[in-house]
Order: C-alpha cells, then sequence, then structure tokens
C-alpha cells in the first residue's frame, strides 16, 4: 500500500517509535526494503534523491517503488529525499510520489522559508506530505557540507519555521552528519537540544545522518579488502534515546551500502569462477535486508504497519 509520510510518522510520534527511511537507487535496494517490510509488519519510507533519480532516472525508480508498495501489505510512501528545487519537487509529486522533501538548510532563514513554503503550496493540495530542514548536517549530501559550515538547529527559530510554513515533518540537525566518518573522537548528539525543540514542535522530527556503522560490517568489508578505517557512526543507544525525544523518522543509506559493499566483495572473493550477477547481487540484497530488519526492531516499527 502506497501511503504518504504525514499517514505513517503522526501515529509514530504520538506512540513513540520512529519510521525508517531508507535509501535507494536500484532494484535490490528496493527488495531488500520491502521484503523487509513484509517480514518485520512494519512500514517504510523509500526515500530517492536527486542523484539517485540522476543515476537510474525518475519514471524507472518510481514505478519500482510503486510496485513494491502495490504488490505489499504494508504500508510505504515514496519519499523525495534532499530535494533542493523547486523543479525537482514539481517532477516528484507529478511523478505520484507521496511525500517531498524540500531542503533549504544552506539558503538564509528567510529564503528557506519562503522555498519551503512555496513547495507546501505545491504538495499539500495533492495530499502530498512535506519534510523541511533547518540547520545544517555536516557529511556528503548533493552538495558536500563542510565540519566548520554545519549548524546545529536552533529551537526557536525551529518553531517559528513549522509555524510560518505548515510543513509537516522537521529534520533537525544535533550532532549527526552524512556518511561513514561521523565522528573522530566519541559519538555524541546534542540531546538536550533535541529535547528542548520536542517541546516546541509536536510534528514528528526527523533523524539524517543515522546510520550507525556497525563493526561486524566494517570488519566483514575489511577482510576481503575494503578500506574504510575510520568509519564510525551513531551508537544504537542514542538512536533509542533519539525516538524517546520526537525522533518519528530515522534515514539509513550508508549501513545499506556497506552491507551491500562488503557482501559484494565476499562473493567476489570466495567464489572467483562465479560471473552470474544474480548470485553476487542476491547475496548483497539478503545482506541490505538483514540490515533493514534490524534498524526496523531497533526503530520500534515492527509490528506496527
Ligand atoms: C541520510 C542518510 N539520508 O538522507 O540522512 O544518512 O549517511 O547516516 O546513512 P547516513
Ligand atoms: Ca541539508
Ligand atoms: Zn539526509
Amino acid at each position: 500500500m502506497l501511503v504518504t509520510n504525514k499517514d505513517l510518522l503522526v501515529p509514530a510520534r504520538r506512540k513513540g517509535y520512529a519510521v525508517g527511511a531508507f535509501n535507494i537507487n536500484n532494484l535490490e535496494t528496493v527488495l531488500a526494503v520491502a521484503e523487509a517490510a513484509t517480514e518485520e509488519k512494519s512500514p517504510a519510507i523509500i526515500a530517492v534523491t536527486p542523484s539517485a533519480i540522476k543515476y537510474a532516472g525518475l519514471s524507472y525508480l518510481s514505478k519500482i517503488v510503486k510496485t513494491a508498495a502495490e504488490s505489499s501489505a504494508v504500508s510505504m510512501s515514496l519519499h523525495l529525499d534532499h530535494g533542493e528545487d523547486f523543479e525537482t519537487e514539481s517532477k516528484c509529486v507529478a511523478a505520484g510520489f507521496t511525500s517531498v522533501m524540500i531542503d533549504g538548510s544552506h539558503l538564509k532563514f528567510e529564503e528557506n522559508i519562503a522555498l519551503t513554503k512555496k513547495v507546501v503550496d505545491l504538495a499539500h493540495p495533492k495530499a502530498v506530505s512535506v519534510e523541511a530542514e533547518l540547520g545544517r548536517l555536516a557529511g556528503i549530501e548533493e552538495k558536500t557540507v563542510e565540519e566548520k559550515e554545519a549548524i546545529l538547529t536552533d529551537p526557536d527559530s525551529a518553531k517559528e519555521f513549522v509555524s510560518r510554513t505548515g510543513v509537516d515533518a522537521l529534520a533537525v540537525a544535533v550532532g549527526t552528519s552524512h556518511g561513514a566518518y561521523k565522528f573522530k573522537g566519541e559519538a555524541e548528539l546534542d540531546f538536550e537540544r533535541l529535547k528542548t525543540i520536542s517541546g516546541k514542535i509536536d510534528l514528528p522530527l526527523v533523524l539524517h545522518g543515522a546510520s550507525s556503522v556497525p563493526a561486524w560490517i566494517i570488519e566483514k568489508a575489511a577482510k576481503y579488502g575494503a578500506e574504510l578505517g575510520g568509519a564510525k557512526g551513531i551508537p544504537e543507544e542514542h538512536i533509542i534515546r533519539a525516538i524517546s525525544l520526537g525522533i518519528a523518522k530515522i534515514n539509513i543509506d550508508t549501513d545499506l551500502r556497506l552491507a551491500f559493499t562488503a557482501t559484494v566483495r565476499e562473493v567476489l572473493a570466495n567464489q572467483p569462477k562465479e560471473f552470474d550477477p544474480r548470485k553476487i547481487l542476491g547475496p548483497a540484497k539478503e545482506a541490505m535486508k538483514e540490515v533493514v530488519k534490524g534498524k526496523m526492531r531497533l526503530f520500534g516499527s515492527s509490528g506496527k504497519a
């Protein structure tokens, strides 16, 4: 079933669990998320970035995701992740996305409000949910954000932002970042700030850059030749605490990429005679599916479909 992010996230925030938003860019990743959601009886958000669209095409990706949603008993949404311009937002709404993110976090406050409002006015009449971002995460994104340019979300500005734009969900910056290298030292999130924001805003809050970069995946990848020294993610205890403080949507990309790559390396190393793509990508899909199932259990969304 294809539903909106609002349908999935309002109950999540109210009941204290979070729904995973999993970044996809090919058939295998969509299958991994859809099969995991079915087995866990969990809702799922399937997230597509502009760079995924550039890689695989809007029509291919939206049709693959819609096929997955329509053939599953659980609820799923088709979500644009980190859309940055009105044209991309319009194309995704026209292609049947049920939710769009407008990431104006690189803009000045008033400009971010104006662009976000314009997207809300486009999306809401078509019953499409809108997520916006205030503050700025460091790391690899559509455009890489240097650490010194990262800004944590100001709670009062966030309250003003949501009331003036009418968004359905807000992505906050509380110390996470995109990619596999989130911390040089201890993993630290600003929970006090998150608590203050969620006290002021009762909308579902979104945690980007939430991959945990599990040691077992890094070790498996390294065993078969990957060079990922210094990779570090968000500890699972931090995720649980963030959910208790109002986070209702959690974005995961890096952990799926790592599981995929570690498994492809393992298959190629152990079976040098194999050259059937299905025998290489099939196990990689299974590995991503196990990661997704683990996230659903961690986020508390299992059994909530
Ligand atoms: C993310 C994914 N996508 O929008 O925020 O973050 O790099 O931690 O998986 P990760
Ligand atoms: Ca951003
Ligand atoms: Zn993100």
